[in-house]
């Protein structure tokens, strides 16, 4: 008897007050109630503060005051609400880097190859109302520390409250990529909707915007020097992305500790490329597409033909001076092998330089890589290139693996880095897994739905020994856009990829149904910050009293 009652008072007393996501590695709290003081300042100790941290301080302000958050997490009743405006206040956060620590901008920290950012970061926050303190070794760290320092406060009657304090928090990432994959080809996303998405990224600390930017069925980048591809090739003049799109996406991507990752697919998923320059592409006109391609339109670079080989390396070169990221995506995925029997100007490429298919392959992918390389690139490719292919790449080369969680293992025996990107886990559409006629169905292995607990549980390490556990750098969700476009972006991706952005900071082994209230918050806060993510259950789960 005495035990059960214990066991509910612990319950009572312990239940969710503060709902931060992704959950720090370690996290201490009181129970004592503070407020913002209306005058609460955010400064930033040290010389030569970068302008991304201070306009980040800004937001996070904006975000404490505006949010207006009721602790929908620990149910009606449950707070002491009149004690709010008489609680201590708290006049300021203070942001300082650690001794021997220097400022760089949250841009340039965040753009470094994932394993070189520093996101650690020491979180206090006083009862006594004294001060709060953000220390890291980094200004990319710092900002990590203010997203976290936004989710701690909610507000009853103006007045802005946490009743968990005093706080600390220490807190470094599991793995090093988040990420989260856009495709802006089957469908065009306006800039707003990229910012927009980009902002809810930096809320749950993903720090990888993968852009899947054109493919077969469109080319809505201006690439200087090669701008016939879009002008031909988008869906039209106002569905382009411009150099200056590119460079604002990409700055505001930074200033949100954000890299982008842009993804030219080749040398399958190239249809679109025909519109430009015909001579290039094979099976462009070969019917029925689905001998020849594994969506409509079919059609794949002549690869074996060395023109191409040049053409695709000066476009990569050209596209490398858009976008400052180390990683740079060369795709590789779902290359047909029919399309090349059937085309002659292949079969003549291969018959004068004595190559076989595979070889020619191998030759394209080196040539074109070294484009990267040269340029300071790391190259991503997704897993066909090193299951399926034997091709030459660098030990540095980085594998998306998209098939099933099942490769995972393969890949990391072949001893390359990998990203979590497969479609049992990670689709969030799944548009290009079947086809009736021309039209997407989606009825694939790839579905059903994939919930957020369903990924939530995934296990980045499975099967795998010590030494490949290293090699996993992270993982991501995935946006197809067959099945979707800008009209259903937030509510497809929003809150579900907040799961592996959880999963991939906090590391594996979450529970769910403790998780469950904190997604729930996130929800919310994402839609007062005018996100529109999607009700995760009934808003009497969060009413009720404890
Ligand atoms: N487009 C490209 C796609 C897909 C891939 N690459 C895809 C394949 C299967 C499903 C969903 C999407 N539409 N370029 C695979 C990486 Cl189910």
């Amino acid at each position: 008897m005495k035990l059960v009652a214990l066991a509910v008072f612990l319950a009572t007393a312990y239940a969710p007050v503060q709902a931060l996501w992704p959950q720090p590695q370690q996290i201490e709290t009181g129970s004592s109630t503070l407020r913002l003081a209306p005058s609460f300042q955010i400064t930033v100790a040290g010389h030569g503060v970068p302008g991304d941290l201070l306009a980040a301080a800004g937001r996070t302000k904006q975000y404490l005051f505006g949010d207006r958050l009721e602790r929908l997490v620990v149910g009606r009743g449950a707070v002491d609400a009149p004690k709010f405006p008489k609680a201590k206040a708290l006049q300021r956060l203070t942001l300082s880097l650690e001794k021997g620590a220097s400022f760089s901008s949250i841009t340039s920290e965040a753009q470094k190859l994932p394993e070189d950012r520093d996101e650690a970061y020491h979180l206090v926050i006083p009862a006594d109302g004294s001060g709060a303190t953000i220390t890291a070794n980094s200004t990319l760290g710092l900002y990590r520390g203010l997203t976290t320092f936004s989710q701690l406060w909610y507000e009853h009657d103006n007045t802005v409250y946490t009743v968990s304090a005093p706080v600390t928090i220490q807190d470094a990432p599991a793995y090093p990529y988040r990420g989260l994959m856009l495709d802006t080809a089957r469908n065009y996303f306006p800039v707003a909707d990229i910012k927009r998405t980009l902002d809810a990224m930096s809320w749950v600390k993903i720090n990888q915007f993968h852009w899947h930017i054109v493919d077969s069925q469109s080319f809505p980048l201006e690439v200087p020097g090669f701008t016939d591809l879009a002008a031909k090739g988008a869906y039209s003049s106002s569905q382009v992305y411009s150099l200056s799109d590119v460079r604002d996406i990409v700055s505001y991507a930074g200033a949100r500790g954000i890299d982008v990752m842009v993804e030219i697919d080749t040398p399958g998923h190239t249809a679109i490329i025909s519109q430009a320059h015909p001579e290039y592409v094979a099976c462009a006109q070969a019917t029925p597409w689905a001998t020849y391609a594994n969506e409509p339109p079919a059609g794949q670079l002549r690869f074996a033909d060395s023109k191409v080989t040049s053409y695709i390396a000066e476009l990569f070169t050209a596209v490398t001076a858009m976008f400052p990221s180390k990683l740079f995506s060369t795709g590789g995925d779902e290359l047909n092998t029919n399309c090349y029997s059937i085309d002659q100007p292949t079969q003549d490429s291969l018959k004068a330089s004595g190559r076989t298919l595979e070889q020619a392959l191998d030759v394209f992918t080196q040539e074109t890589h070294k484009a990267l390389e040269v340029k300071g690139k790391t190259p991503v490719v997704w897993e066909e290139m090193v299951l399926d292919h034997n091709i030459t790449l660098s030990k540095d080369t980085r594998v998306l693996v998209w098939i099933s969680s099942a490769n995972v293992k393969a890949v990391a025996e072949k001893g390359f880095k990998l990203i979590h990107a497969a479609s049992d886990y990670f689709y969030l559409d799944c548009g290009g897994g079947g086809w009736v006629g021309d039209f997407p169905t989606g009825n694939s292995w790839c579905d059903p739905f994939k919930t957020w607990q369903h990924s939530y549980s995934f296990d980045p390490v499975a099967n795998l020994t010590a030494e490949e556990s290293k090699l996993v750098q992270g993982g991501q969700h995935l946006l197809w856009t067959e099945q979707s476009g800008p009209q259903n972006l937030d509510s497809i991706v929003w809150p579900r990829a907040a799961s592996s952005a959880e999963l991939f900071w906090s590391g594996a082994g979450g529970n769910i149904s403790a998780a469950l209230p904190r997604l729930h918050d996130v929800s919310y806060r994402f839609r007062q910050r005018g996100v529109n993510a999607i009700s995760l259950q009934p808003e009497w789960c969060a009413l009720r009293p404890n």
